[in-house]
């Protein structure tokens, strides 16, 4: 090979080919991606993040999804934002549950420079000094604020799609897709490590599922860490009507996303309280590896820690904290 013929840019991958990916059969694609996942990380290891909502409800934008949103009826009670005192307590408990990340949610649609984001920067410091990753997702942000952040101790920003570009204004008419683009760029420019995926089962076609995962894919650099979402149907919002996402839509989405973004680390993240363990597993033979542990997300339930653990037993594997 010539110098020249080297390129430091990766080949984008098309949505047509990512179709063509999500259609296969579903047993030769989980074989694949399963085989793409052990070549680039430990299958028996599982990453474990626990949330908290750290400021809760009244939010202004209209994400149909949400339970936050001040536009639906969600029955959520509006929290102002925690004192440190309260998120170090349950970042200790999490950390004697077994997660070795901490994931901190702020129902804003931006950050804005003042007291509350000084605090925010404070429990990112506190919560790093007990030992654990840190993760936060605050809405949009600048690199300045992005910058701030990374210096308080912050590992990751979680900040997501959601969706394809074309079922984007479907689902949220209060930003746009170039926004969220743009504070994605501000995250990666800061030196953080980025969070991003989306959500499954907003009434999407597979052609915007293959739109997310073109747009995820074709970050350059690929996100780190990448949240598979099942829609949570909460009372009250637009899209608690929506059919139910079959499983496996989910298990053909984790597979491609691991074939697609080799080297992230690939989240079952909210919705799995309506899978079966039998679901689960094939999500993490396809290849994800992380999931959130702890009774709750941010608004809604999760399985339970014991329930967790006796899955993880039964499957063999071990959390991070276990030496996983
Ligand atoms: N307000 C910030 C934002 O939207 O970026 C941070 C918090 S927001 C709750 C974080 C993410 O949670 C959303 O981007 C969405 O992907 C996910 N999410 C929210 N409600 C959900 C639901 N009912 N089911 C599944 N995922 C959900
Ligand atoms: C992500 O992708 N999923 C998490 C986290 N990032 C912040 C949020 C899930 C929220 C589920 C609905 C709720 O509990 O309100
Ligand atoms: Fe607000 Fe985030 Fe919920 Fe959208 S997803 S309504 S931005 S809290």
């Amino acid at each position: 090979m010539t110098p020249t013929s080297r390129t430091e840019t990766p080949p984008r991958t098309g949505v047509a080919e990512i179709e063509t990916l999500l259609r296969r059969p579903l047993l030769d694609l989980v074989f694949e991606a399963a085989a793409v996942h052990r070549e680039h990380h430990d299958a028996g290891a599982m990453q474990c993040s626990q949330l908290l909502s750290i400021k809760t409800g009244g939010c202004p934008e209209d994400c149909g999804y949400c339970s936050q949103s001040a536009h639906h009826s969600a029955p959520v009670a509006r929290e102002p934002l925690l004192d440190v005192d309260e998120v170090v307590r349950s970042a200790r408990r999490a950390k004697e549950n077994g997660a070795d990340r901490f994931c901190m949610g702020a129902a804003w649609r931006e950050v804005r420079e003042g007291p509350e984001f000084d605090r925010v920067c404070e429990m990112v410091r506190s919560v790093k000094e007990l030992g654990l990753e840190t993760c936060v997702t605050l809405g949009m942000l600048d690199e300045a604020q992005a910058a701030r952040l990374k210096e308080s101790g912050l590992d990751y920003y979680n900040h997501n799609l959601d969706t394809g570009r074309s079922h984007y204004d479907k689902v949220i008419g209060t930003r746009t897709y170039d926004d969220r683009l743009r504070t994605l760029r501000a995250v990666r420019d800061a030196g953080l490590n980025v969070c991003c995926g989306g959500i499954l089962g907003l009434g999407e076609t597979e052609t915007a599922r293959a739109e997310l995962l073109a747009e995820l894919a074709n970050l350059d650099p690929a996100p780190e860490s990448v949240p598979i979402n099942a829609l949570v149907k909460v009372e009250g919002t637009p899209l608690s009507a929506e059919d139910d996402l079959d499983w496996s839509e989910l298990v053909r989405t984790v597979a491609a996303a691991r074939i697609l973004m080799p080297k992230a680390v690939l989240r079952l993240s909210a919705g799995r309280t309506a899978m079966t363990e039998e679901g689960q597993a094939l999500c993490f033979l396809a290849g994800a590896n992380s999931i959130f542990v702890g009774d709750e997300l941010l608004t809604t339930p999760n399985p339970t820690p014991a329930g967790d653990a006796a899955l993880l037993s039964k499957l063999g594997l071990r959390t991070i904290r276990d030496g996983g």
